[in-house]
């Protein structure tokens, strides 16, 4: 699994169906890999589930763990997502001190990566959740990238917004600015033309809702995404 060649990514929730057919269009459509994730009713038994009908493919999978509880083996990497504008103190570290309690001794740390998350959809689950500051200028999220890059040496910034397709300037911000950590955007994407808009300033692309309510729409964002030089 070679994270660093990601540009396409599709993000599958655990709890929203998707039949075999829609599944077998994203697990083969070219896409770089599936990360199953999401915010509400997450467990390991619905997690396991689509790990199993995804594991039918060669697409590498990777876990963002949002629920200690819903940690389930076999996926190629975890990865753990990092508040950088939580407000609420729960989400900031006490939820990985707890899953460090649980989990701590038997973790392989080569198959974990550190997402700093900044949250900039108001509206969105992750943001009433975590209590996130969202109201974010190009200059404060140059700071959140210099956060997770240059100080906190993560391996991922992710800009996400989810539900509703974020400013690309806030993106153009933060590639200008980070060095080493690569860029994931997620949020809103719903057309070819926003997928490439966002592929010109973020190394990787996540489309998520789309592929339940629009499936071709989802699908075509792939060959988008990839026709992006960078
Ligand atoms: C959600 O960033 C992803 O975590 C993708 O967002 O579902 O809005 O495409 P959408």
């Amino acid at each position: 699994m070679d994270m660093d060649k990601w540009r396409h990514v599709f993000k599958l929730d655990p709890d929203k169906e998707i039949d075999d057919g829609t599944l077998e269009s994203v697990c083969e459509s070219g896409t770089d890999a599936i990360i199953v994730g999401g915010t509400t009713n997450i467990t390991f038994d619905n997690t396991i589930d689509l790990l199993s009908r995804i594991r039918r493919y060669a697409v590498p999978c990777a876990l963002e763990v949002s629920d200690v509880d819903a940690i389930v083996p076999g996926f190629d990497a975890y990865f753990i997502p990092l508040v950088l504008n939580a407000q609420n103190p729960e989400w900031i570290f006490n939820m990985h001190v707890k899953g460090l309690e649980e989990h701590g001794p038997f973790i392989k740390w080569d198959e974990v990566f550190v997402e700093g998350y900044v949250v900039g959809n108001e509206d969105s689950a992750v943001a009433k959740l975590t209590e996130s500051r969202t109201n974010i200028t190009e200059e404060g999220m140059k700071a959140y990238a210099r956060l997770a890059d240059q100080m906190l040496k993560l391996p991922i910034l992710y800009i996400e917004f989810s539900g509703s397709y974020g400013n690309p300037a806030l993106v153009q911000a933060a590639q200008k600015v980070v060095h080493n950590s690569r860029i994931f955007y997620g949020g809103g994407i719903r057309s070819v033309e926003q997928a490439i808009e966002m592929a010109q300033w973020a190394d990787t692309v996540i489309i998520g809702n789309i592929i339940y309510e629009d499936v071709t729409q989802a699908l075509a964002t792939v060959e988008a995404v990839k026709s992006v030089g960078r």
